[in-house]
């Protein structure tokens, strides 16, 4: 069913101020960003996520701080929805002073304490499935978002493989939103995703829901399982990208467009409580106004230095054996 502005239903169970404002923050810190593109502000390029930016938000009680979220390019809600950090997530896509990771990673490549996200498709799943091992049986896991056109990546079902042999405590959450880039997905996935992870024995579970409640009320459980037995599950939320792919490049007809328009939670939001929604949406329009005016004034990032890797110590000793040149090895 087509839910539009006209239908004022209530949400049951109607959702938190808190779900409003993360919901809207996430809104209205896309928005600004296709503006500041707009304006030549940013460099780069950048993927929003208009549209789904209820899939971050509903899951963001069901994950632990002791979990890791791997991302991808359209990390941006992923991201905000976990960590109260606007203003290291916009230094960080703008190069400006107090940027996440010193302004290299930009739009698409941020880590931060418990979060990675990549622009390589598919490139999170395998390495989500080797923390997932390193997890199993701590009661935390990984979860990984992916898009519907990553199930063409063969690394996808390299990490489903082994997630569901070694029993690992995997969440691969699906935003399928029926397009890549500019193919449907009609177009390039036989079969479907629900078919794929029972291949692999690998449980599924779809979800049609926008309503942040009812979504939580539908996982919990499932990711409760996949934390103690523990287990891989594939969560597939159908939703829909209501803006461009990256920044102005939308090849849809404006038939199609407005059609993922019409399934867009925040007319439903809206309409299911106009004045606490209105409030709520100016609060978090102004504060997004602020935040652009206070990091676009920021001097540019300095170029940090690189992170200190964590190398077991073999290796360490291994590699300053070579740098001496005594490793006794011929070539
Ligand atoms: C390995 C790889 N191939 C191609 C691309 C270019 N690319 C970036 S996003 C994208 C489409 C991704 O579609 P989907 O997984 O459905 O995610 P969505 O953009 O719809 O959120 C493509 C082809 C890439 N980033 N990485
Ligand atoms: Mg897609």
């Amino acid at each position: 069913m087509i839910v539009t502005a006209a239908s004022p239903q209530s949400l049951r169970p109607p959702p938190s101020d808190q779900d409003l404002r993360s919901l809207l923050l996430i809104r209205h810190f896309e928005l600004a960003l296709l503006r500041l593109f707009e304006q030549g502000a940013v460099s780069g390029t950048t993927h929003t996520c208009l549209g789904q930016e209820y899939i971050p938000v509903a899951l963001a009680p069901l994950l632990l701080d002791e979990d890791f979220v791997f991302s991808n390019h359209r990390g941006h809600g992923h991201f905000l929805a976990r960590h109260a950090e606007p203003y290291g997530l916009l230094a960080e896509i703008m190069g400006r002073e107090g940027a996440l990771c010193g302004g290299v990673g930009g739009s698409q490549h941020v880590y931060h304490r418990r979060f990675l996200s990549t622009g390589v498709q598919g490139e999170s799943l395998p390495v989500a499935t080797g923390v997932a091992l390193k997890l199993a049986g701590s009661g935390a896991l990984a979860c990984a978002y992916v898009g519907d056109g990553t199930w063409g990546e063969g690394a996808v079902y390299e990490a489903l493989n082994m997630a569901a042999l070694w029993r690992l405590p995997l969440l691969v959450v699906v935003e399928h939103n029926g397009i890549a880039q500019s193919t449907p997905t009609s177009a390039q996935l036989a079969g479907t995703i629900g078919a794929r992870a029972a291949a692999f024995g690998v449980r599924h579970h779809r979800i049609t829901s926008t309503e942040v409640e009812e979504i939580r009320a539908e996982l919990a459980p499932l990711v409760a399982a996949v934390r103690s037995e523990p287990s891989p599950l594939v969560a597939e939320f159908v939703t829909h990208r209501i803006g461009p792919h990256s920044k102005g490049d939308d090849t849809r007809s404006l038939a199609e467009i407005e059609r993922a328009r019409r399934s867009d939670w925040h007319a439903r939001y809206a309409a299911a409580d106009p004045e606490r929604f209105a409030r709520i949406d100016r609060e978090q329009r102004a504060f997004v106004d602020r935040l652009v005016a206070e990091v676009a004034a920021r001097p540019l990032a300095a170029p940090a230095a690189p992170p200190a890797l964590a190398v077991p110590p073999a290796l360490a000793e291994e590699s300053s054996r070579i740098a001496a040149g005594a490793t006794g090895r011929r070539s």
